[in-house]
């Protein structure tokens, strides 16, 4: 069924069809099976039942969404007569496992399980897809170990991408982590389809684990809908693929933020929605329209990713703004964020003011904050400046509330023009204080800087404090 999900019957000698804007799966386990069952149901009507494999009896527990299928890592097996299409697929699961090395997905011609292809599974703690012949992409560029015991959303797709994101594509956890060539697979002679097993990695071919919601479409989901499979929307309300959520940048290149040929939504980002700039793409933003995104903003990560608000444009994100090492963020105007993380580079303009922490959240940006502008924490949360690599940021950093938190190497600046200290819940002499500045290292602001205390609290500066760490505070820096 393709994704308008289609749906005709005869009527007289008239055929008549509703058209549903869903994606459709083939199949869809939602193992939310009683306890004893001895047997997977299929929701989608006439889908194969899953059949178990070596599982007498069956582990039946709670899942990532209701409940879940155990794996013991020896021969436990779900399997059940599918045919997949070759030609565009995707295949969404969620999956959960301690063991670096782990196959769990595979198709299989049944005359001969030597004969397989379509290989999901865990290799040194990176996922790893694979088509026949002879295209394997893996996760390992994400640096992030997903055979950790917790559960991880993991969407296998090739064919032609609704969003133009790719031919082979690998997600987990709703972000593309690998991209391939192939847009399909030679191994048309399968029938049966496996999970829990994978022709790879050798010697540890079983799943010792837990799996949930199995998918399968003769379809390849867009970005955005994998995405939202892996928020927890059910596969048997998916949108389609027009109606995405959530934004993100799809082309290599340059062009305007508003502009919709760039992007595979034709809307301002909605609620929640999260937006990328990746692929080597770059955003600029010149207008108010489409600059407010309540969700994340991404910028880098799967390929280098630019964002620029130019002058007389704005930018305002909800969630996190996220500057990944290859990312770069250019602020020629204002621009808000829930929160700022990441270690790639910031740069603010003379005049331009970066706001974070409105989400109150705490989080730790290591990269490079330059240029001639400023920079404000607002929110109850923590904000903490590391690495390694001095801030050269020239204006003003303002700490209107919670916490500013400077931890780059000793001696390197983390703040290097002036410095106003004007928490809007006052100070607290003594004790752990909820507001204010705390050096988690020597020399962390320029000596030339001003420091000005302006909250509404007449303090003394010995209300700096710290915690444990011998940090420095020269009288240079209070002059
Ligand atoms: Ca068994
Ligand atoms: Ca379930
Ligand atoms: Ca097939």
């Amino acid at each position: 069924m393709k994704s308008t999900g289609k749906a005709c019957w005869a009527v007289g000698t008239v055929l008549a069809c509703i058209v549903s804007l869903q994606a459709a799966p083939v199949s869809y386990w939602a193992l939310d099976d009683a306890p004893g069952s001895t047997s997977a149901a299929n929701a989608i009507p006439g889908g194969p039942v899953g059949t178990l494999l070596n599982m007498a009896p069956a582990v039946w527990g709670p899942g990532q969404i209701g409940g879940a299928l155990s794996f013991d890592g020896l021969d436990d097996v779900l399997q059940a007569t599918l045919n997949v299409s070759e030609a565009q697929n995707t295949v969404s699961l969620w999956v959960r496992t301690a063991s670096p090395n782990a196959g769990f997905s595979s198709v299989n011609n049944s005359a001969n399980l030597g004969e397989n292809d379509r290989n999901l599974y865990f290799s040194g703690g990176n996922v790893y897809g694979r088509i026949w012949s002879e295209e394997t992409i893996n996760s390992s560029a994400s640096g992030i170990n997903f055979a950790d015991g917790a559960w991880h959303h993991v969407a296998h797709v090739y064919g032609p991408a609704p969003d133009g994101a790719g031919k082979h594509l690998l997600y987990v956890d709703g972000i593309l982590r690998a991209s391939g060539n192939k847009s399909t697979s030679n191994f048309n002679w399968q029938d049966i389809i496996r999970f829990g097993w994978a022709n790879y990695p050798s010697g540890a071919n079983y799943l010792n684990g837990s799996m949930d919601e199995i998918a399968v479409y003769d379809e390849p989901l867009s970005g955005n809908q994998v995405y939202a499979l892996s928020q927890g929307t059910s596969p048997l309300s998916l949108p389609a693929a027009s109606a995405n959520t959530p934004a993100r940048w799809i082309n290599a290149g340059t062009g305007e933020w508003a502009t919709p040929g760039f992007w595979d939504i034709s809307a301002v980002p909605g609620p929640a929605h999260d937006t990328y700039v990746n692929n080597g793409g770059t955003a600029q933003i010149t207008g108010a329209t489409g600059t407010a995104t309540p969700g994340a903003l991404m910028i880098g990560g799967v390929g280098s990713g630019r964002v620029e608000v130019q002058a007389g444009g704005g930018l305002a994100v909800g969630g996190a703004i996220i500057v990944n090492a290859n990312g770069q963020l250019d602020l020629a105007a204002n621009a808000s964020a829930g929160s700022l993380a990441g270690s790639g580079s910031v740069q603010i303009a003379p005049g331009a003011v970066m706001t974070t922490g409105s989400d109150n959240s705490s989080t730790t940006f290591s990269g490079t904050i330059a240029g001639g502008g400023g920079l404000t924490k607002v929110g109850t949360g923590h904000t903490t400046l590391g690495g390694g690599s001095a801030n050269t940021l020239s204006g003003t950093t303002t700490l209107s509330a919670g916490k500013l938190i400077l931890s780059k190497t000793a001696g390197v600046d983390a703040v290097a023009g002036n410095l106003t200290i004007a928490p809007s819940g006052g100070w607290q002499v003594g004790g752990v204080a909820a507001n204010g500045v705390e050096l988690y290292a020597g020399e962390q602001i320029a000596d030339s800087a001003v420091i000005t205390f302006s909250g509404r609290r007449s303090i003394q500066p010995a209300c700096w404090r710290r915690t444990s760490k011998p940090a420095l505070f020269s009288a240079s820096e209070m002059s």
